[in-house]
Parts: C-alpha cells; structure tokens; sequence
C-alpha cells in the first residue's frame, strides 16, 4: 500500500515512543539494580572507579546514533508530507475570523471539503486575516495558514466517511466555531457533487435550498460573525435588521438610524462608520466583498429576514 500522512506520522510516534519506553525501562531498571546490589550494608566502602573509555565512548556514540535516527526518520516523513504527488487535485482553502472555504478548479466553493476516495489531495492554504492552523486530526497533518504567502499540505483518504477540520492556531473570540468537515465519497459521486448536483451529506454546512443572497453571506465568511435567526453572535443578527431602527455611534456621536438599502450596504463597506451601540468596531471592511448584483441578491435575503 502506498504511504499515507496517517501511516507516516503514526510510524514516527511509534519509532520514538518504543526507543523512550526502553529507554525509561533500561535506566530505572539500572538504577534500581545498582541501588540494592551496592547498598551500604552489602558494600561498606565504596569503589573509586576512575573512568572507562570505551564505556564512555560507547554512552555518546550510541544515543547520538539513536537520535540521529530519528531526526532521519522524522525528516523522511516531512518531506513526504511537504511534497504532494503530481497527480494530486488541488483544492484552495481559505481561511478566515472564523470559518473555512474550499475552492475547486472549476470555480465551485463549499464550507465543507468534498473528496473522492483513494485520490491524491493537495491543499493550497491562504488566510484573509490572521493567522489560523488547518488541522485535520484523522488525516494526521496540520498546517498553518499565513497572510500574504501560499502554503500546502496533502493527504489521501482511505475510508469513506466525514472528518473534523479543525482551527489549530488561536485566532480569536470564535477560534473554537472555526469547523468545517471532510466528506469522503466515491469517485463517481463527487464527480456528481462538483457538477452541483445534490448528493446526501450527512452533517454538512450547505444546505440544499439556499437562496443566492444566502450562499453568499456564507461564502463571503458574514455568518460567523452574524446570525440569520436572531441568535447572538459576535455582530448584530440579521433578522429583522432590515427597517429597524439602529442605535449607531458615528464619529463618537451616539445617532438613530433606520436600516435601508443605502445604510446596509454602508455597514457592509465602510463598518467603522456607523459602529452599531454594544459591539466592537471589528468588522473587516467589505470595499470589493461583493459586485453590484451580489450586493442585490444579498440585500434581497436580508430584507426577506423579518
Ligand atoms: C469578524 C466578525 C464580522 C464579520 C466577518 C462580518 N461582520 Fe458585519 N458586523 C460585525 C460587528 C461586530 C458589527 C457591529 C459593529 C459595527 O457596526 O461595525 C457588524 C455590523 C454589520 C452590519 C450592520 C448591522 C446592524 O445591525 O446595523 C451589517 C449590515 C453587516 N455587519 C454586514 C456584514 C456582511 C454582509 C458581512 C460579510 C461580507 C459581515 N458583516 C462580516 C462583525 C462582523
Ligand atoms: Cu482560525
């Protein structure tokens, strides 16, 4: 069978922790036998031992040997795990305050990452923020996602079924809400799933009849800070927002707002402007979140939530 980061990663431990179990066994059990063997009543007057070069020879070379072996070991296994077979599928992941988004070659994205058995995956990592940490425990492999740069990890999936994502890095208030999963299906159906045809996924984010406005606020990473049924979250739910009156702070001047067309599209592009009283100025401003039309879909749905 072809070598997988799980196999990698889990022989590694196993190379370490079997050489730490002997070695912890081999001196307590050392230690033990000379402290009985040459204790006070049986060995009145202690030996002067001057020193032995070979043993001392032997103490360096062969736990500098051991070690070594295992940095060889450890360094095989990330190298294995950096270079991702040619043959891979690629799939951009993005990560944000504070979710995940996975972008396929043809342009379709998913809050949850779709793959097909046995295949080759290889993750180009990008953050828009901060600093978060793609982390799948099951696959064994972790890797930070950075600002500004491009980093990637790999695996291949050998069992159907869905695993966690997890955010390894602290990157904020909601770091623990930064979930998404790994659905392993078969070839055939992801190939139906990234033609957009609907196939059952158990647990997943997506939601089979979403309306565009609300994929979008999705996609675009609004919904980990607002909420669409009145549930507290970091912001300001959206339900009921539209022509609402809102108790804003602008330029440090507290002001009644009625929530329209233009005032939303303004807390979407320039939030700093009017700071909605009891929540903190930490909304990223939204210049070029949406198009024109995007913009249309996504005032339609919020207007729909009342
Ligand atoms: C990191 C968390 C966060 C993200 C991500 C975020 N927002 Fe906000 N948003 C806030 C907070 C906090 C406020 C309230 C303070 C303010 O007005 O700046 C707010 C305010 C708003 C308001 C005004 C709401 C009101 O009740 O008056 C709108 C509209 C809005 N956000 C839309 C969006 C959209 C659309 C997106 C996605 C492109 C988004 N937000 C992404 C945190 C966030
Ligand atoms: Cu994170």
């Amino acid at each position: 069978m072809a070598a997988t980061s799980t196999g990698v990663v889990n022989g590694a431990l196993i190379y370490i922790l079997t050489f730490s179990i002997l070695i912890l066994f081999g001196i307590v059990f050392t230690m033990v036998y000379f402290a009985v063997r040459y204790r006070k009543s049986r060995n009145p007057v202690a030996t002067e031992i001057a020193g032995n070069k070979w043993l001392e020879a032997l103490w360096i070379i062969l736990p500098t040997l051991l070690a070594l072996s295992m940095f060889v070991y450890g360094l095989t296994g990330f190298n294995f795990l950096r270079n991702a077979p040619s043959d891979s599928i690629t799939v951009k992941v993005h990560a944000r305050q504070w979710s995940w988004l996975f972008e396929y070659g043809n342009g379709k994205k998913s809050p949850d990452m779709v793959v097909p058995l046995g295949k080759n995956v290889r993750c180009e990592l990008t953050s828009d923020d901060v600093i978060h940490g793609f982390y799948v425990p099951a696959f064994r492999i972790q890797q930070d996602t950075v600002p500004g740069i491009t980093t990637q990890v790999w695996f291949n999936a050998t069992a159907e079924g869905s695993y966690d994502v997890l955010c390894s890095q602290y990157c904020g208030l909601k770091h623990s809400n930064m979930l998404a999963k790994i659905f392993v299906v078969s070839p055939a159906k992801y190939d139906d799933w990234l033609k957009g045809e609907p196939i059952e996924l158990a647990g997943a984010v997506q939601k089979a009849d979403e309306k565009p406005g609300e994929v979008l606020l999705r996609e675009r990473g609004c919904v980990s800070c607002h909420s669409t049924d009145g549930g507290p979250m970091v912001g300001p739910t959206f339900k009921g927002l539209f022509g609402s009156k809102v108790r804003v702070i602008t330029e440090g001047k507290k002001r009644a707002v009625t929530a329209d067309d233009a005032y939303i599209q303004k807390s979407i592009v320039d939030p700093a402007a009017d700071i909605v009283e009891g929540y903190p100025n930490i909304m990223p401003p939204g210049k070029d979140v949406f198009s024109p039309e995007e913009f249309h879909e996504v005032l339609e749905y919020i207007e729909g939530l009342r």
